[in-house]
């Protein structure tokens, strides 16, 4: 009876795990770096979500300081229905420009995605955040048009129903004589 009591609750863990992972509120990559504060977590307004997003990227030609991207904003909409969409973004760094939308196919949402990442280096320019792509529902991938110092990392878990917010971590200004990156790292909110 033990034993049987044991392999129950295993297989309830089990399943509770799998219907956690296929369905998590959160989704985040590993290889985002760590400086700076979290912006304020925004949401698409109700039953909107993610159809696209756009990148503000200071561009790494233009400075001997530079910090790739800046920020990020999703386009929200409702899925399958062009022409009226709202924007949001979390915390955004000074620096760079907004760089033009990247949109799903129609009735796609955003899923996952990977971040490209300069690690810190000792003596050169850090950028931390250099690039963000994204797999849509209808399975393109979209990548934003950022810099290209470092790699990308390992993708995210997969938000099943699309994503619908986002929190931003970014690094103050730190003067002219400090290293600056911007942003360090994103998380995404799912659509329950
Ligand atoms: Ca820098
Ligand atoms: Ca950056
Ligand atoms: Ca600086």
């Amino acid at each position: 009876m033990i034993h049987l009591g044991l392999s129950w609750s295993l297989i309830f863990s089990l399943t509770a795990m799998k219907v956690a992972s296929g369905n998590s509120e959160t989704i985040s990559v590993t290889n985002g770096e760590k400086e700076g504060t979290w912006g304020e977590r925004e949401t698409c307004p109700s039953k909107q979500k993610a159809l696209g997003f756009e990148q503000k990227v200071e561009e790494s030609e233009s400075t001997f300081d530079g910090t790739a991207v800046n920020g990020i904003k999703l386009i929200c909409g409702t899925p399958g229905q062009t022409g009226s969409y709202t924007e949001i973004t979390s915390q955004t760094g000074k620096f760079g420009d907004w760089k033009g939308r990247k949109m799903c196919k129609e009735g796609g949402v955003l899923q996952s995605f990977w971040l490209r990442v300069d690690p810190p280096h000792d003596y050169e320019d850090d950028e931390a955040v250099t690039n963000i792509k994204f797999v849509c529902s209808t399975g393109e991938i979209l990548e934003g048009e950022g810099e290209h110092g470092g790699e990308y990392g390992d993708k995210s878990p997969m938000c099943l129903n699309g994503i619908i917010g986002l929190k931003t971590l970014v690094q103050p200004h730190k003067g002219f004589f400090g290293d600056d990156t911007s942003l360090n790292d994103v998380i995404f909110y799912c659509s329950p």
